[in-house]
């Protein structure tokens, strides 16, 4: 089935300069990048992303973890997109504990838990359809994404906007 998923490199790959590793790691899937951004992420962003995580008790961490509070600001957003693209880049990320994750896995490789019990597993994957598209929908614009992965409406809007000056 073809799919996409939302793969984040979250601050400590940044921070850690794991980027081009990983990068080179998700490209043994095939799969295409159909969408790629820097984003600074702010506690809003943050926290309807691990809206489902509310109640754990590692919660208030997991925020400023992703937001950079450790590490960088900034996150690399991506899309992946293709054939069985969630579960290939699931596995290839490895299991959430980078402890527990096969050692070949880009957590089990690079990632690690803080004496404060933060985990500290550098990449982000949807785990399933329902959440890929939630993601992707909460971290892109229709516009951002080139390909039509999900429907989209035409709204007039009369808001400001930055541009660049000439
Ligand atoms: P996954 O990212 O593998 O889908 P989730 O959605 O259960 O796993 O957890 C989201 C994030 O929350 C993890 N990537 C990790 O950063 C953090 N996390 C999950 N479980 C724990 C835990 N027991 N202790 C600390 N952080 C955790």
């Amino acid at each position: 089935m073809i799919q996409q998923t939302l793969v984040l490199i979250k601050p400590d790959g940044l921070k850690k300069s794991l980027t081009g590793n990983i990068l080179t790691r998700l490209s043994e899937t095939r799969l295409d990048i159909i969408a790629a951004k820097i984003v600074k992420v702010d506690k809003k962003l943050a926290e309807k992303h691990y809206c489902q995580l509310k109640d754990k008790p590692f919660f208030a961490d997991l925020i400023k973890y992703i937001c950079g509070e450790f590490h960088k600001k900034k996150v690399l957003a991506m899309v992946y997109y293709g054939e069985e693209a969630i579960s290939k880049v699931r596995e290839l990320a490895g299991l959430t504990n980078p402890e527990e994750a096969d050692s070949v896995s880009i957590r089990g490789a690079y990632g690690r838990i803080t004496t404060s019990g933060v985990f500290e597993n550098v990449i982000h994957a949807s785990a399933n359809e329902e959440e890929a598209e939630r993601e992707i929908k909460l971290w892109f614009e229709p516009d951002e994404v080139i390909a039509d992965i999900y429907l989209t409406k035409i709204v007039k809007k009369e808001t400001e906007k930055k541009v660049w000056t000439s």
